[in-house]
């Protein structure tokens, strides 16, 4: 996919002269290190219906199957490498202090790049965090790389692993997740992960669901980055379809503190809400090419 000479040196130069830069990442950014997105071809949640998963209904209602989602999910992301692209960003950060990251990812790959964690809130949290599931009377987490999470949540080796080459050469490169079927088989409420302080509740992934608050520090930071006397330059937003919110709506905030767009997404029709203004920009192509083009 060409891009306009023109605008990647008008993207240059006013990178060049910026001070303030706010990115915001979504799943289109990890796409290329083989984890699928929520909405695109094969994405999870044309197939696996993961809005219905991810919330904490879901959970009380059927944890054995919300466990295994998240369990394939972590199996997913260990597999994978970060790509270029989040190189690209963790670079930027270190070379400048008036960056900052918002992630919607939660597969742990810009913290891999090596990402400066205090220029990196994780909005959605992460699947490598697990806490005790009833945190008005236990406040027990842990960091949990473990795979499977639990022996009872091991994925059969028969199962395709659409991201690996085995699976895409069996079905050609248009493999749909939803060829894997998660095994179903009925879990045990003992066989899945259960917090070893209080003993009594289940562990749950560290990640913020549907109808839940983003964590307070990730919010309280974003806000006062925002807040900042200083106007913001450039607010990237890479690889997302900008529907869930609050997240989306720090594209606006950015846009009402000055600052120019640059959308850089696979699909032309993924542009954020609320109009495109002169001056911003739009890059269509793979994250993974396009960002570190666009922050050298
Ligand atoms: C809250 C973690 C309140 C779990 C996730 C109406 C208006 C406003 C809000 C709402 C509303 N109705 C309901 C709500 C609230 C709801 C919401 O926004 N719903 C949506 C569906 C409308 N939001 C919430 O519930 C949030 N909480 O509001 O709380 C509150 C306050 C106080 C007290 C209590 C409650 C919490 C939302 C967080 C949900 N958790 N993730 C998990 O991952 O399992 S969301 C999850 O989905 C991701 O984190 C991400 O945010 C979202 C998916 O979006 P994308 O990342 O953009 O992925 P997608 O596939 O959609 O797009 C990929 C893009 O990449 C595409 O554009 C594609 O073209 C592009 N692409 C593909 N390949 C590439 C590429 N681009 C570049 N290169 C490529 N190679």
């Amino acid at each position: 996919m060409e891009i306009s000479q023109e605008d990647l040196a008008s993207f240059h130069t006013a990178l060049k002269s910026s001070k303030r830069i706010l990115a915001l990442l979504g799943a289109g950014l990890s796409a290329s290190s083989g984890l699928p997105t929520f909405r695109g071809a094969g994405g999870l949640w044309r197939t696996h219906d993961s809005i219905s998963l991810a919330t904490p209904e879901a959970f009380n209602k059927n944890a054995g199957l919300v466990w295994q989602f998240y369990n394939y999910r972590r199996h997913m992301a260990l597999q994978a490498q970060p790509n270029p692209a989040h190189y690209a960003l963790a670079e930027l950060a270190r070379r400048m202090p008036g960056f900052m990251t918002l992630s919607q990812n939660v597969d742990g790959l810009s913290q891999r790049a090596n990402h400066p964690m205090k220029q990196l809130q994780l909005l959605h949290g992460t699947l490598f965090e697990l806490r005790c599931v009833d945190r008005a009377v236990c406040r027990y987490s842990e960091t949990n790389f473990t795979d499977p999470v639990v022996p009872a949540l091991e994925i059969p080796t028969s199962d395709l692993d659409p991201t690996s080459n085995e699976a895409r050469k069996e079905k050609g490169n248009d493999l749909d997740i939803s060829d894997v079927q998660i095994p179903l088989p009925a879990l045990k409420r003992e066989d899945l992960p259960t917090c070893p302080k209080c003993k009594t509740n289940l562990l749950r992934p560290g990640v913020v669901w549907f109808g839940e608050s983003l964590p307070f520090h990730v919010l309280e930071a974003a806000e006062d980055f925002l807040n900042h006397p200083n106007d913001i330059d450039i607010m990237l937003v890479i690889g997302t379809s900008a529907k869930v919110y609050p997240a989306a709506g720090y594209i606006e905030k950015a846009r009402e503190r000055g600052a120019r767009v640059c959308v850089i997404n696979m699909d032309e029709t993924d542009r954020p809400a609320g109009g495109w203004m002169d001056g911003n920009w739009f890059f269509r192509g793979d994250a993974a090419v396009l960002v570190p083009k666009l922050l050298e």
